[in-house]
């Protein structure tokens, strides 16, 4: 695998501070090493620097419109290049709003993506059925062609276009959906597995249902570190209890990993500040960059380089 890393410290999709420490958080756990030592090249773009938007008073209700709007624009550009220059693209955030400029960037560069959207939560609220403004509850109603209709225009968002059909989306780890959320997932018929079929059917069909479900579309995983349980994962923004166990979560990305569409993956919604104790942000970071190391190679069989020989 040849890996290509944009640090993305943003956290204004949403209300708490700290999920803009992760990227860095993730790097000092020693994700590029441990990369590389399985096999992977890895190339590290850095951390992109955002605007800062003065005066970014809400817009129909969602906060910090400008601000998520010119942010996304920035990684957009970054994602495409990352993948002309030939690598999976990692994006550190950073809060989910990062999705928009994310799968944008990703589509832009190679064409029409499948999304396998690993979260507690639809993040497919529009601006106008948000009932906190958070833009990191909002990211697919931007994605998607089928509700254009009803995201209005948005400051510092006319760069962008959706990209996205819902019929190549498939939610894993649902268990804390809005009313307005659960009727557009309706309306437009969502393929989506929340935590009742993983109890139903267990992880592995449900990575079965999956992949048979999309076409064999490069694949963007959008990883939403609350979609694990808060028992494993606390430190992040908006936990949700009766989430998936670790092994489940490292099922996910080994099965994604071994069908070699996976072309870009996002780890969002890390929040050091978040957790009460060192432990509770040791045990997040630490399972964010196992679920990263799922998604390149490795496997809890263990693992050997293809040069090695006994000494
Ligand atoms: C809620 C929470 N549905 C909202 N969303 C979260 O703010 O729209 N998404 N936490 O990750
Ligand atoms: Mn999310
Ligand atoms: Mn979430
Ligand atoms: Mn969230």
């Amino acid at each position: 695998h040849s890996v290509g890393i944009i640090g993305a410290p943003f956290s204004k999709g949403q209300v708490r501070d700290g999920v803009e420490c992760a990227p860095n958080k993730l790097r000092a756990a020693g994700l590029l090493e441990r990369l590389q030592q399985q096999g992977c090249a890895v190339k590290d773009y850095g951390n992109l620097t955002f605007e800062n938007v003065a005066l970014d008073e809400p817009v129909k209700g969602s906060k910090s419109v400008r601000t998520v709007g010119s942010a996304n624009q920035r990684l957009s550009e970054a994602v495409k290049a990352v993948k002309r220059d030939g690598h999976t693209a990692v994006m550190l955030g950073g809060d989910h709003s990062l999705a928009i400029g994310s799968i944008h960037g990703h589509t832009a560069a190679v064409g029409p993506v499948s999304v396998v959207w690993v979260d507690a939560h639809a993040d497919i609220h529009t601006p106008l059925s948000s009932n906190t403004g958070n833009i990191h509850g909002q990211p697919m109603s931007y994605l998607l062609y089928e509700l254009q209709s009803k995201v209005p225009p948005l400051p510092n968002f006319s760069w962008m276009k959706p990209c996205l059909s819902s019929r190549d989306l498939v939610y894993i780890g649902l268990r804390d959906v809005d009313p307005e959320e659960h009727y557009i997932m309706k309306l437009l018929t969502v393929k989506a597995f929340s935590m009742t079929q993983v109890d139903q059917l267990g992880v592995a069909r449900v990575m079965e249902e999956t992949c048979d479900y999309l076409s064999k579309k490069p694949i963007h995983l959008s990883y939403d570190i609350d979609a694990i349980d808060p028992s494993v994962t606390p430190a992040t923004g908006t936990p949700a209890v009766g989430g998936l166990t670790y092994r489940e979560g490292i099922y996910i990305t080994e099965y994604l990993c071994q069908t070699g569409l996976l072309s870009a993956v996002d780890m969002v919604e890390v929040n050091p500040l978040r957790g009460r104790t060192e432990d509770d942000v040791h045990s997040t970071v630490s399972t964010a960059v196992d679920l990263l190391l799922g998604c390149f190679g490795r496997r809890r069989e263990g693992n050997h380089l293809p040069d090695y020989s006994l000494p």
